[in-house]
Order: C-alpha cells, then structure tokens, then sequence
C-alpha cells in the first residue's frame, strides 16, 4: 500500500481524499494556491506545499509544479480529485515518468474516451447503443445537412472534444444548421482547442442516469447502483440521487452490463461512470464516460456502504476486487444537494466571500462533504461549491423529508447561498412524484424566477454596460477550476436589467472588503 498520496486538488474534494487517506493509515500531503493558505484541506493535511498564484492555470494546473511537490515530499501516489487535471491525459504520463502511481485511468483510455465519437465506436464495437447519429466527426457542413436528413431533425451539433454542453447546439430545422454549425464550432474552438463536431438525434426530454463502475487491474470490472442525476441548472448538476426512481432492477441489470462491457472494451481501470440518457419508453443511449470520481459519488457511497475513494487508491496499489458485486442490489434512498456560494435571486450569480457563521447539518442519516468553515473566505477564483449535503434513508420519500430537515439545520452567514431554492424543490410535486428530467429545473427557475421587477433594457446606461463588460472578462478569467467537467464554470450571463445590474454592482463593491 502506498505510503504518502498527493492530492491534486482543493476544496471539498480534497478533504474527501484525506479522509480516506487517514483511514488507511497513508499520509496525506495537499498543495494549495495562494487564495487557499488558510483553506480546510491545507489545514487537515499532513503536510502542505504552495503551488503559485490564485488563477488556476498558474497553480492548481500546472502539472510541472505538482511533480515537483511529490518528487520533493517523496509521494508515491497522486490523486487527481475531480475538475482541474483529472481528465487530462498528460498528468497519468507525467506521473509514470516520475514513478508516481496515478489514482485513475490510464492515459490511454483516458483519451480514448476523451473524444466523444471515439466513444461512440467504442460503444458500438462493445454493443451498447448510442444515441444515433455521426460515429466520426464531421468535416464539411454539407456532410452535416447529409447525415442530419437521413436521421431527421431535430438534431444535436455537439463537439467531438465536447462535455458539459459546450460547443452543443440544437438544430430544429435544416435552415438553422448553417449558424448553428458556425456557432458551435467557434465555442469548441474557443472552449477545447478542438472545433470538431459531430450530430446526434435530439431527444426530447430525457433524463439522465449514470452507472458507477469499478475496474481493477487484474481484469474485474463491476458495475455499482445508477445514479439519477436529471435535476441541473444549466449543465450542472444540482441534485443528485441514488437510486434512479424509474429504474428496476431488470433495466438497471441492463444497463450495468453495458456499461462494463464498454469500460471492457476501452481497458479501463479505477473508478469510472457511464453516463446514458433514458427515453419516456425507459430506452436508454450511451451519453459518455467521465474518467474520474465525480462530485456525486457519495449517493452511490451510501447505498452501497462502500468507500468509493479507498477503493480507487486500492485498485491503483494493485489490489483485487474479491467481492461478487454482480449482485450488489442498491440499500436505501440517499440524495445530496450541491451547496453553492451563489445567488439564486440575482441570476445565481457567484458570491464568494467571508463565511460569518456556519452550522452545519448532522444527525441520523446526514453526512456533510464541505470545504468551509466559519472565518473562511471563500475565494473567488475557483468554482464556488461550498460542500455538499447528503442525506441516507430506508426510502425515498423519507430521504427527501429527511434533507429538508437538515436543510432546515443547515445555516451559514456572510455569504449568499442556493440552500433555499433546495428546500422550495423538495417541496415541489413534480419532484416529490420523481417527474422530471434534464430540461425540468431550467423551466421550473423560469416559472419560480419571473423578474420582479419589469426589464428596463433601454434604461441601461453605459456605465452600467462597461462594468458588466468587465465583470463578465473578470470571471471568464478566473472562475476557472473545480467545475467537474474541468471547463470554466458557466458564470451566469449578463442581464440588462437595472435592478440586475445594482446586485452586481454591489458585489463588485463587496469583494475588496473582505
Ligand atoms: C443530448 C440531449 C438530447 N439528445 N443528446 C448535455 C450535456 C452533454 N453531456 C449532453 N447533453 C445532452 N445531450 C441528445 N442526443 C440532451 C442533453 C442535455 C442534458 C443532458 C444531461 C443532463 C442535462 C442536460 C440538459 C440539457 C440537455
């Protein structure tokens, strides 16, 4: 077993990965920026190494910096956490390199699955069905309207690099194809280095469900209950549960198997996630594979009673899985809701800042994954979630009465937060009946969010606009970091309207005092 792991990460995330550590008696080691001197990770671990200035891209992605910290600590492992580099395949070479053991795939599958028409080859030649649509990128436009006619619109351009929606565009009617293959292209390019595209079929309404695999080295791949994971904003995830409500055991028997045979097929190993996308008729479509931990394993933690990041460090040492997971049926109903410092209210703009007070949520059934406490400033540089709350019951129903309950517990001062929106969708039939899918919360905050205030577009003076200006280049900047998908998390976009702009305004004014 190792003895010394780094962890290339911060936040939550981070903290997660010590835990594990001092449960299996190896020392933890972090690096941190210079916003995350005083952050809960640096505090927890055994030893601490700064890795340059707060933007991203000069500490927590510089992979140059990390090898040189675990070369200087003497780590024999390196876990990438999720977001930042965990998917890129340049850090598993560089570690081989360094003889460091990277807590993850292999650079190779890791790029494999990395291109999405790859994976849907992959996915073919594994028997699993796709979406339909293009298997190679696309060269020309006139290939698109080609391939887009004889599956049918509507259709959906996405980037062969792609993830997370970037570079996505629907395509309703053959007239729209020529922008929208303009536009997407220019996003990838702008978003990957890679303005590769590709089409699929669009489906109407899907939601979507994600399996967690296990694969160990020696060539035992398992698969571990679906996550549901249909409730998003905008691409991100924002709650989170285990099991699935449509799924039954048959289907979910189903889409496990498929989901090991395509890790099968790619050689993967550690702990990956097949994600699909499941029709009204319960037909589910191979979506992609996410190459890391995700941000939601601990639903998946708590109806399994396994420890997701202890296996992953196990399975990177070379360990077995011994167990006949096969039969490993999900216990419970377990649900966690992703704590942001943002503002619902004003466009759920970022709101980092001092953290007065806290008081966090516990008792029977109630775990809390954060990165915070009270005195904390939270940064502004990175993605603002806070932690995340999950809660464990003996059924769904009694999970969801059970989160309210700790969101209810659940306080914390000094900076805005999403926890109320949370309580007002548990309360929400539609979710309470499990009636959603991916494009349900963007039109339920729509419907909840109606401005209060008429838009006084024309209002706007140019003042007004140049500071929006600034702010907007501001976070596209530096809000760069802990978003899973490792792209900048979507900042919320400019809105025109006066009372909008006077919130902004006042954040801006905020940020010097902390
Ligand atoms: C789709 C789709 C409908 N049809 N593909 C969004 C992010 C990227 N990972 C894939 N996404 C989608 N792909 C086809 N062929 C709808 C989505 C989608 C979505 C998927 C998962 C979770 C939330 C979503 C929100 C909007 C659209």
């Amino acid at each position: 077993m190792f003895k010394k792991i780094l962890i290339a990460n911060r936040g939550e995330i981070a903290v997660r990965v010590i835990r594990a550590c001092h449960e299996m008696d190896i020392r933890a080691v972090a690096v941190f920026s210079e916003a995350d001197r005083a952050s809960l990770h640096v505090r927890l671990a055994d030893e601490a190494y700064p890795i340059g200035p707060a933007p991203s891209r000069e500490s927590y992605l510089r992979i140059d910096k990390l090898m040189d910290v675990a070369k200087r600590a003497g780590c024999d492992a390196l876990h990438p956490g999720y977001g930042f580099l965990a998917e890129n395949p340049a850090l598993p070479r560089a570690c081989a390199e360094a003889g460091v053991t990277f807590i993850g795939p292999s650079a190779d599958a890791m790029e494999k699955l990395g291109s999405k028409t790859a994976a849907r080859q992959l996915a073919k030649r594994a028997g699993v069905s796709a979406v339909p649509g293009a298997l190679d990128p696309i060269a020309e436009i006139r290939d698109a309207r080609k391939i887009a006619a004889e599956i049918g619109y509507p259709v959906l351009l996405k980037a062969v690099a792609g993830g997370g929606g970037k570079g996505m565009r629907l395509v309703v009617r053959e007239s729209e194809l020529e922008a929208a293959w303009r536009d997407a292209g220019s996003e990838a390019t702008n978003a990957f280095g890679d303005g590769r595209l590709y089409l699929e079929k669009y489906l109407v309404h899907p939601r979507h469900i994600e399996i967690q695999i296990l694969a160990d080295t020696h060539g035992n791949i398992v698969y571990l209950a679906e996550r549901e994971c249909s409730v998003q904003r905008r691409h991100q995830k924002v709650i989170e549960e285990a099991p699935s409500p449509v799924i039954d055991p048959e289907l979910r028997r189903k889409m496990g198997k498929a989901a090991v045979n395509l890790a099968r097929e790619a050689g993967y190993t550690n702990a990956g996630t097949v994600e699909f996308l499941v029709d009204a008729d319960r037909n589910f479509y191979f979506l992609e594979v996410n190459t890391r931990l995700q941000v939601e394993h601990p639903v998946t933690e708590m109806v399994s009673g396994l420890d997701l990041v202890q296996l992953q460090i196990r399975i990177a040492a070379g360990e077995r899985l011994t167990f006949a997971w096969q039969e490993l049926h999900p216990r419970g109903h377990a649900i966690e809701c992703r704590i942001y410092a943002e503002d619902p209210e004003n466009n759920f703009f970022p709101s980092p800042g001092k953290i007065l007070a806290r008081r966090t949520a516990s008792g029977p059934g109630v775990r809390m994954d954060e990165g915070v406490y009270p005195g904390f400033v939270v940064p502004m540089d990175y993605d603002p979630l806070l932690g995340k709350l999950i809660v464990w019951a003996a059924t769904r129903e009694e999970a969801i009465a059970r989160m309210s309950r700790a969101l209810d517990e659940y306080y914390v001062s000094g900076i805005k937060t999403n926890v109320d929106l949370f309580r007002r969708i548990l309360a929400d039939p539609a979710f309470v009946r499990a009636e959603f899918h991916t494009r349900w919360l963007d039109k339920w905050l729509q419907k909840e969010f109606k401005s209060p205030v008429p838009a006084a577009e024309d209002d706007a003076t140019a003042e007004n606009a140049a500071l929006l200006g600034a702010l907007a280049w501001h976070l596209s900047q530096n809000i760069a970091g802990a978003a899973e998908n490792g792209a900048t998390r979507n900042p919320s976009e400019p809105a025109s309207s006066r009372w909008k702009i006077q919130g902004r305004t006042e954040q801006v004014e905020r940020f010097p005092e902390k």
